[in-house]
């Protein structure tokens, strides 16, 4: 059965509409320096003017500023540049939101909704910030103005006339605050639900279950001191260039300090092959540091076999020279499943293990040397390891190799899963999540007095099943673009559709608007660089970075609207027209000022005594983190880390079949297309291409340049991504590359990670083929 998209594909799909201008340059051996400040300050004056875009620009990620909201990268704890604590990225996100362009109620009576479909995701995004709440009824084909209470009143009879609490979902991604977090799974437990989908499920939520396991909290263990400390950096899965690239700062440090970097990954990315400082003189007069002294390219998901083989090369270096290379004193003394572990290790070959991760032995012996005699170690990863079928298991495995070197809870060591949005470690700990601990959901309890569900709930992928067999009626999203970040688009579309009622609270237009319940709302809300006054006082609001700091963020830029909402008061006006007198929370109080939310969070949160006093400390607090203190609360393992057993992931792809990952350009975040430049692979003004390797292009008759079809093939349904121009690229055969979310429809539901059900966007099976006009 063939199954064509009826739902418009990310970027044109029509070969008239790819670019003309589509260009290839030599991919760039270095990240950063004087190019990415130029386009920094460029995309800041195209949509802002100076004085608004640049005097925001000078307040990001300073103390008593806002937080930037594009990625999880700490902020320094002291010694903050006065005027450039960004990033060209973080700059690029400034400018998305801070746009004065902005969507009226003329707007949406001029466009129809299967107008703006047409539209490809850059220019559905760059119209503008939404400026008041607006509707779309049954059957209609035009958004239209509403008030607030009219739209609060029309969620509420649809949420008060479900069957059960358990029909609706409320997803979050993850740029919303702590304060707004907190109210918002207060209200959906009062309400009744822990249907809460996040992005953290599509995202890191491999590492959040792999190491809640094995040391007992499913966050990293360092700190930003310790990245500077290191010996010795190994950076997997992860293109920090791009998607954390102050994280080239820190490395910097390291390497100035003689660390050495191994980096793992399919491809080769500029960001960790060396790095420009364009904070620096020397960046401005362009000498580069170099960053990996290692690069292995390892094949789409040979993670698992290439940690393997380096494990056993040290278990053998550690045999010739007892006690030299392995921490047996920590070993002994702190984890659990070691001689298992050491007797599972044993059964593999190093020369299997490097063919089936695509590493050559030597480079493999060359990682096992780096490591054997170093004791400060950390591992750095992102979604090249979590969006796996065996995620979960290869997260276990980094943690393997950490306890056989003891080299975590000391500094200059430990686990580093480097996070996405910029808040969306602060979610978590906020508790929106669908597997709500007993203990968290007994302090929700005794502070409020309601007995909140204890069922788990959905989840992304199975909020989107359930909506497709009519188990979920009501679609309620903070933030995010769900239709466009989850996979199989076409599938996802349909689940949308036959929900009666979508909500979004957003800040701009996006594709997930677009396709919609029978009815659908749009609430208009503050960005993070908004200011958020409340009786003349400006608030503050507080996130969480990915390594457990929580920070204060005011936002400063005068909003676009008078229209606007903040997601606090969004929650607290929706619980009332919902739960009405019903309710035993004080919504009232939490609108007076944000301290009253945080004072109660204080109550029910481990971590945040004296919440409001220690946010208004400069640099803001560190959260409690065991494993950082060489403690780990494991009650399976008797309080000790745990050596994890998996085997290797199976793979039978057909003859014709390639390996497929979806990654980020440079020029997007997530969903949000800034532009079509990804500079450091020299892809310019188009999205919808394929890297693929050399020998694999001759060898199936195709030449650069050459348009064709993606297709995937599971449970019986072809799904196929249409109109993709061939790039040949340095990748390892048979591996292939497209952009997310371009390839998103190729990604079928069924296809998700083991425990964390991540759905696996690093890796399916595709054929290609000459594309065919439709
Ligand atoms: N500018 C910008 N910043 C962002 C984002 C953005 O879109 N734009 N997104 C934010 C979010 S939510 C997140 S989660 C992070 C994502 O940050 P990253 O995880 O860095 O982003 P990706 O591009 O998805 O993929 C990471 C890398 O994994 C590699 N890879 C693919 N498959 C494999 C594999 O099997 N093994 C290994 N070892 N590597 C593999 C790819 O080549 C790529 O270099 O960035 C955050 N920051
Ligand atoms: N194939 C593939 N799919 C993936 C991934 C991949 O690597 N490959 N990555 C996955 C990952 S890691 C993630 S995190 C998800 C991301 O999934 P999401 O978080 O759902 O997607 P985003 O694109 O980050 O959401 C962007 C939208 O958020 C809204 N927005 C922006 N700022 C604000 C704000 O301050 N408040 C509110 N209320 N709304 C705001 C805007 O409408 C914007 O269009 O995608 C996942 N999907
Ligand atoms: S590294 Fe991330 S948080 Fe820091 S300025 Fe750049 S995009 Fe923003
Ligand atoms: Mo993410």
């Amino acid at each position: 059965m063939s199954k064509e998209q009826e739902v418009p594909q990310p970027n044109a799909e029509n070969p008239e509409e790819l670019s003309n201008k589509f260009k290839v340059t030599e991919p760039k051996k270095w990240a950063a320096g004087i190019p990415a400040v130029l386009k920094a300050f460029e995309d800041i004056l195209e949509e802002t003017g100076a004085t608004r875009g640049m005097g925001a620009l000078l307040k990001m990620n300073q103390k008593g500023g806002f937080d930037c909201s594009s990625c999880a990268w700490p902020d320094p704890d002291d010694d903050r540049s006065p005027i450039a604590e960004y990033c060209e990225n973080g700059a690029k996100a400034l400018a998305e939101e801070a746009t004065t362009k902005k969507l009226t109620a003329e707007f949406f009576a001029q466009n129809s909704i299967a107008d703006l479909a047409k539209l490809d995701d850059m220019h559905i995004g760059k119209k503008g910030r939404i400026a008041q709440p607006v509707y779309l009824p049954k059957g209609g084909t035009h958004y239209q103005p509403v008030t607030w209470d009219w739209a609060f009143k029309k969620i509420a009879e649809h949420l008060n006339t479900l069957d059960s609490p358990n029909e609706a979902a409320f997803y979050t991604s993850g740029r919303t605050s702590n304060e707004a977090s907190f109210l918002y799974q207060l209200f959906v437990r009062e309400y009744g639900t822990n249907n809460m989908p996040d992005c953290s499920n599509m995202c890191h939520e491999s590492t959040s279950v792999g190491l809640a396991e094995s040391i007992g909290i499913g966050k990293g263990t360092v700190t930003l001191e310790d990245i500077h400390d290191t010996d010795l950096l190994i950076i997997m899965g992860q293109n920090p260039g791009t998607n954390h690239p102050r994280m080239l700062t820190a490395l910097r440090k390291a390497k100035e300090k003689d660390a050495k970097i191994i980096a793992i990954n399919p491809l080769k990315e500029a960001g960790l092959m060396a790095f420009k400082d364009p904070q620096t003189v020397r960046g401005f007069v362009g000498t580069s540091v170099q960053l990996a002294d290692l690069y292995l390219q390892v094949k789409i998901n040979g993670d698992m076999a290439l940690l393997k083989a380096i494990e056993l090369l040290l278990y053998q270096a550690e045999m010739k020279t007892p006690d030299e290379v392995f921490d047996h004193k920590f070993i002994q003394e702190s984890t659990v499943n070691y001689e298992q572990f050491v007797e599972h290790i044993q059964q593999y070959k190093v020369e299997d293990l490097a063919k089936a991760c695509g590493v050559p032995v030597a480079q493999i012996r060359e990682a096992a040397d780096m490591i054997a005699h170093k004791k400060r170690i950390i591992v750095c990863w992102a979604m090249g390891i979590t969006q796996q079928k065996n995620g979960v298991d290869t997260v276990k495995e980094i943690v393997n190799l950490v306890l056989l070197k003891g080299s975590i809870g000391k500094p200059g060591s430990g686990l580093c899963p480097v996070r996405g949005h910029s808040n969306v470690q602060g979610n978590r700990t906020m508790m929106i999540w669908d597997k709500p601990k007993p203990a968290q959901l007994a302090a929700i309890k005794e502070v409020y007095g309601f007995d909140p569900p204890k069922e788990h709930g959905f989840d992304v992928v199975e909020s989107i099943q359930a909506m497709h067999d009519g188990r979920l009626q009501v679609f309620f999203a903070m933030g995010g673009n769900f239709l466009s970040a989850t996979p199989d688009t076409t599938f996802t579309a349909e689940a949308m559709r036959k929900t009666k009622l979508t909500v979004n609270i957003s800040t701009k237009l996006n594709r997930g608007h677009l396709i919609t319940g029978e009815e659908s709302i749009i609430l208009p809300t503050f960005a993070r660089s908004d200011k958020d006054v409340i009786n003349g006082v400006p608030q503050i609001v507080s996130c969480e970075n990915s390594m457990g700091v929580v920070q204060q963020s005011k936002g400063v830029l005068d909003p676009v609207s008078d229209d606007l909402m903040s997601e606090s008061f969004i929650v607290c006006n929706l619980a009332k027209a919902v739960l009405g007198s019903k309710s035993v929370v004080p919504w009232d109080r939490y609108m007076e000022s944000y301290d009253n939310i945080r004072d109660d969070i204080e109550k029910v949160i481990p971590g945040f005594e004296e919440y409001n006093k220690q946010i208004r400390k400069p640099g803001g607090f560190y959260l409690p983190n065991a494993p950082r203190a060489g403690k780990f609360e494991t009650p399976d393992w008797g309080g000790k880390a745990a050596f994890n057993i998996a085997g290797l992931p199976k793979h039978e792809p057909k003859a014709d079949e390639y390996y497929l990952t979806t990654i980020r350009s440079h020029d997007q975040f997530n969903t949000t297309i800034y532009g079509m430049e990804d500079r450091y692979r020299g892809i310019h003004n188009e999205r919808r291409v394929i890297f693929m390797n050399p020998a694999d292009i001759a060898k199936a008759g195709f030449k650069a340049g050459d348009k064709v079809d993606i297709s995937s093939h599971y449970d019986g349904i072809e799904r196929v991504a249409r109109l993709f121009i061939i790039v040949a690229y340095d990748i390892p055969e048979r591996n292939t590359a497209v952009y997310y979310p371009e390839g998103n429809v190729l990604i079928p539901l069924s296809s998700a990670a083991d425990k964390s059900n991540t759905p696996t966007s690093k890796l399916v099976f595709v054929k290609i083929r000459k594309h065919e006009a439709n």
